[in-house]
């Protein structure tokens, strides 16, 4: 893998650049669409390709080894052949999913003992362990196996745990670089800075994590629950220490104010679920503002979704008739509201990338941010 910094605005910490991996290019900043068990919820890959513009999707190695399992994943020569995706993929390390589904879990030195949430059986993921998986899986980008600490969260606890996913990064690292991809393209193991809310703890974190040398880095344990002003000045912190000639992924992140806030930090990746969750429940980002589709005021209203963002069901299917399929649990309203959320976060990094591009990204973001917080 290899990062390319284009631009740099003048007025914040905003970058544009190109990550190069084997499966293409991904141009930074970006939002990757969320594909927890190998599928992006509702949308297929030539609407994530034409539609979506998706230039890169996430995988959680947590859900794809315990459905459909590593014995399936590797007959079909990894996750890109089994899925038709032949763009880039990244895994998320299961350090996460382990905390917030599975049931009864044991952290230990060695790793964590869980429960699977699909059937109860027992499982053991340890830093080596998770490797492995993600070896077989065949990300293009593997996650470090982390703890993500809760919000609020005491300071003993965050720094124990901080150290833990220290240890457990070398762990990683020593396995990641013993072992080789499986089919014939080169993999890259992005580590995770933790460290909660407390500035020390997140400086002496960032430090370890830039000192490990890997070709990019993630920011973990944030947007958890704490105020969002508290992930801004945690994540400003952290991108002041992180290299600047390595892409930074901030996980799990979030509203399309905090995407054009995290760009203003320093920040080139993005994931989260809640443009594909949300829309399932009615809820869409468009290029105006956000609209509940379920409201009565749409009952009527025969005018696209929204006609600014260049996405084709975007501008086909009327509010009105989202409404209709909403109210009617039509299985097509999750597709169309799914697609239409996810073509306008792309929109939104890619205009963001351009404004970067022209040096006017400051000034745009701040009257971007009030736009796309306003409730229709
Ligand atoms: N660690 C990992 N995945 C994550 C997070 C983390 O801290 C977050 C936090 N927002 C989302 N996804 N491994």
């Amino acid at each position: 893998m290899k990062f390319i910094l284009t631009d740099t605005d003048p007025q914040s910490k905003a970058r544009a650049g190109i990550v190069k991996t084997d499966h293409g290019d991904i141009e930074t900043p970006i939002f990757m669409p969320v594909g927890t068990a190998g599928s992006v919820k509702a949308v297929h890959q030539r609407e994530l390709t034409y539609d979506v513009k998706a230039q890169i999707i996430l995988g959680n190695t947590y859900h794809l080894y315990l459905r459909p399992g590593l014995d399936v994943l590797e007959k079909a020569g990894g996750l890109h052949k089994f899925n038709g995706w032949s763009k880039p993929i990244l895994t998320d390390s299961g350090g996460y999913q382990v905390f917030s589904l599975a049931g009864t879990r044991k952290i230990t030195e060695e790793g964590v003992v869980f429960k699977s949430h699909i059937d109860g059986s027992k499982h053991v993921f340890s830093p080596e362990g998770v490797m492995d998986i993600q070896r077989t899986i065949g990300a293009d980008i593997i996650m470090a196996f982390d703890e993500c600490t809760p919000y609020p969260c005491e300071f003993g606890y965050a720094r124990n745990s901080m150290e833990m996913t220290h240890r457990w990064l070398k762990r990683c690292i020593a396995r990641f670089d013993q072992t080789e991809g499986k089919y014939g393209y080169s993999q890259t193991l992005f580590p995770i800075v933790q460290g909660s809310v407390f500035k020390d703890l997140r400086k002496q974190s960032a430090e370890f994590i830039a000192s490990c040398e890997r070709e990019g880095n993630a920011i973990g344990g944030l947007s958890v629950g704490e105020p969002a002003e508290m992930m801004y000045e945690m994540t400003d912190m952290v991108t002041d220490i992180l290299p600047k000639d390595k892409p930074r992924y901030l996980m799990g992140v979030g509203t399309p104010a905090n995407i054009l806030e995290g760009i203003a930090l320093g920040v080139d990746m993005f994931d989260c679920v809640m443009p594909t969750r949300n829309a399932r429940n009615g809820m869409l980002f468009t290029s105006e503002g956000i609209i509940n589709i379920r409201n009565e005021k749409w009952k009527d209203d025969f005018s696209p979704i929204d006609t600014g963002i260049n996405s084709y069901v975007s501008s086909f299917y009327s509010k009105a008739y989202l409404r209709h399929l909403t109210i009617a649990k039509e299985i097509l309203a999750a597709q169309i509201a799914s697609i239409h959320n996810l073509a306008f976060y792309l929109w939104l990094v890619g205009q963001a990338r351009e404004k970067i591009k022209s040096g006017e990204f400051s000034a745009w973001k701040d009257q971007m941010v009030k736009k796309v917080s306003t409730r229709l």
